[in-house]
């Protein structure tokens, strides 16, 4: 058990040493380049400090697939140690000081306990997540057929306490919000009354709802398919708006980038949320298909940066309740997972920074007088600047790493916890 900073200080200082003179010269460049736009690029850097994401627990371990997980050697065991994996992505990056814990998970004895071992290691707690898209040991009633809108109410009953339990707990962890993901769904047509099963999906979140705290929030995460196949009762924006609005102000929805129809327009969908101050934050991750949970900004990076072009904007104009919460929600397959959030959490700035150079002025001109080509031009110029001196200076200036992924696998990292962390033999399917 660590509880300071995990990897090594002289370490990093060493490696930055090496890079310092470099990115110098790269960070002038750039200034140079920026100042010519009428941008300084040491407000940009401070501007990029206010941003944060959130880590997600269960992804510092190996994710898996409908077909099978691979355990990576040294993944953490239990909360304690995921958090110390947290605590190197934190460290590194200085980007992501708070951890989304997952119950029953991450359920321990003594929540004050680990709120405080989470201080210690310079971590907070985001979002807490409930899970009732699957049966635990000991479970009374099971999910098989649904949770918060299942038939029967003992079921939906047990769902609900399962809800309060979180926000219980996350009180004791100082987390503002519960983020509510169901199963909730059918595989053929006929086997649910579409109807019914929204209506009891209200009825359940008004019992969930009335528990939260005066300042927390729920979270409404909306899923296309999967695990149902044929219908999901919170399957879109629009069914997560609805519900949203029926339940009231602490009620927002939360957009996960993998759980839309392809082709949709989620940019649009975010402008739309944010101007009805229904927006809660995001999932953010990548996808080629379908629900890939692939490493933010691998697949289509411009995906990436165009919902960041509406978020700066909102924030921009200061957009009434605009607070999005940002988290990272992946699974890691064929990576390390430190490394994967190390790359995500920077692939989330760079478009954050991206979307801070937008000329904002010249772009509601180019509108204003119908001239596509210009108000295109204008957006991509954005996307067309290298901002990595910007990111690196960042995290230097934050006490991390000019190159995190380096320093990590130089620290040893993996191996020292491979051999502190005695593998479990289980190899279930694991997608979450
Ligand atoms: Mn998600």
């Amino acid at each position: 058990m660590i509880d300071s900073a995990p990897i090594d200080a002289d370490l990093i200082a060493a490696d930055n040493e090496r890079r310092r003179v470099e990115l110098d010269a790269d960070f002038a460049h750039l200034g140079e380049q920026l100042a010519r736009r009428d941008i300084r690029i040491d407000e940009v850097v401070s501007h990029l400090s206010t941003l944060s994401v959130a880590l997600p627990s269960w992804g510092v371990g190996s994710g898996g697939t409908r077909f099978s997980r691979f355990p990576l050697a040294g993944e953490p065991r239990d909360i304690f140690e995921k958090l110390e994996d947290c605590a190197v992505v934190q460290q590194l990056g200085r980007s992501t000081p708070a951890v989304s814990p997952h119950l029953p998970w991450d359920r321990v004895d003594d929540p004050v306990d680990l709120r405080e071992r989470a201080a210690a290691l310079g971590l907070e707690f985001a979002a807490v997540n409930s899970n009732t898209f699957q049966d635990r040991p000991g479970q009374a009633l099971s999910y098989k057929f649904g949770s918060l809108t299942h038939t029967e109410k003992s079921v939906r009953e047990q769902a609900i306490a399962h809800n309060i339990e979180c926000i219980q707990l996350g009180k004791q962890l100082g987390s503002r919000a519960l983020t509510v993901w169901i199963p909730d769904g059918g595989n053929f047509p006929g086997q649910s009354d579409l109807t019914a099963a929204f209506e009891r999906y209200l009825e359940s979140m008004r019992a969930i709802y009335d528990a939260l705290p005066q300042d927390w929030s729920v979270f409404i995460e909306h899923k296309l398919y999967e695990p149902a196949l044929y219908s999901t009762v919170i399957a879109d924006w629009g069914t997560s708006f609805i519900a949203a609005s029926e339940l009231g102000p602490k009620a927002r929805c939360l957009v996960d980038l993998g759980h839309h129809a392809p082709t949709t327009n989620v940019e649009m969908i975010v402008a739309r949320l944010i101007q009805f101050q229904k927006l809660a934050g995001f999932h953010f991750n990548d996808s080629k298909y379908g629900d890939d949970d692939l490493d933010t900004g691998s697949v289509d990076p411009f995906q990436i940066f165009l919902i960041f072009h509406e978020l700066v904007d909102a924030e921009l104009r200061d957009a009434p309740g605009f607070a999005p919460a940002y988290m990272l929600d992946q699974s890691h397959n064929v990576t390390d997972p430190i490394e994967s959030l190390l790359e995500s959490a920077a692939s989330v700035q760079r478009a954050y920074v991206q979307a801070l150079l937008v000329d904002r002025e010249a772009l509601r001109e180019q509108q204003e007088a119908n001239d596509a080509l210009a108000a295109s031009s204008t957006l991509r110029a954005a996307v067309q600047i290298d901002v990595e001196p910007i990111l690196a200076m960042g995290r230097l200036r934050r006490g991390g790493a000019i190159a995190p992924v380096s320093i990590y696998r130089a620290s040893g990292w993996r191996a020292r916890a491979a051999q502190e962390r005695p593998q479990r033999l289980i190899s279930e399917p694991g997608i979450v």
